[in-house]
């Protein structure tokens, strides 16, 4: 008889005890998000990240960092399995109104000169080729190839060790609408190229004709297309996808 009732108990027991556990676990991350939300934010400028979230990235940023080394390459695959349609992501800084004749990269040094260089000036250097997993954070990737100028010859051909010397480099569109920040270590890895070529062709219009980053170290943000300006500096140069919040170290 007494077992009876206990075991009845039990089944009304149980689905309390779940119902108050689903409870204490809903109220629990309501008061965590509500915590996050009333947190102190970011400038706007660095994407306005509640501090907590903002020191995930930091964490995240920091693991990658740490574990980067210039011998680690990403993993390289045969040009037969490059698509032969590659995606084309991202228009800021494209506009039509490029005068693709009379480009020029401007770089500015670190005394305040500015050398203006011309693709023939670039071609005349080494060129090397390679397909890589290209990835976005938006969840895509494709195997690309990808052909151009090493950026460690670059810079070693242009004399600009006072300028690598710097903690990081600074590429943005000629219109100046699009920008990234590259720490040095990861411009200067040997698989980061000035890239001129798709596919074994030049490059697209619209993949940043005539000059483009291609940094295999990173996901697509930092891969400018169509670099009108690089310079250097001690500071973080500013980045449009670090300005909406993204991780500006964008590592992979
Ligand atoms: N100038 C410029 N470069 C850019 C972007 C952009 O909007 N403007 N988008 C970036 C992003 S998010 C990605 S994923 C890659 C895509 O390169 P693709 O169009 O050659 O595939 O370009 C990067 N470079
Ligand atoms: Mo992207």
């Amino acid at each position: 008889m007494k077992e009876e009732f206990l075991s009845h108990q039990k089944i009304y027991q149980r689905p309390v005890l779940a119902f108050s556990i689903f409870m204490v676990a809903i109220t629990g991350a309501m008061i965590i998000w509500l915590w996050i939300q009333h947190q102190e934010k970011d400038s706007p400028m660095s994407g306005g990240i509640a501090k907590s979230l903002r020191k995930g990235l930091s964490v995240n940023q920091e693991l990658f960092s740490a574990t980067f080394s210039s011998s680690n390459l990403a993993k390289t695959y045969p040009k037969s399995q490059a698509v032969k349609s590659v995606r084309v992501n991202g228009d800021v800084g494209m506009g039509d109104d490029f005068d693709a004749s009379k480009w020029m990269l401007h770089l500015v040094k670190t005394n305040g000169d500015t050398l203006s260089i011309t693709m023939d000036d670039i071609k005349k250097l080494p060129k090397t080729e390679e397909v890589f997993d290209f990835k976005c954070i938006e969840g895509w990737s494709q195997k690309t190839w990808w052909g151009g100028v090493k950026f460690s010859d670059f810079v070693h051909y242009f004399h600009l060790e006072n300028e690598t010397a710097l903690k990081y480099v600074g590429l943005e569109t000629p219109d100046e609408e699009y920008y990234v920040g590259i720490d040095m270590p990861s411009i200067m890895h040997p698989q980061t190229l000035l890239c001129y070529e798709m596919n074994g062709k030049p490059l697209p219009m619209n993949q940043g004709y005539p000059l483009r980053l291609i940094i295999p170290v990173k996901y697509g943000i930092k891969h400018l297309k169509r670099i009108g300006t690089i310079y250097f500096s001690n500071n973080q140069p500013a980045d449009y996808w670090a300005e909406r919040g993204y991780d500006y170290y964008a590592g992979h």
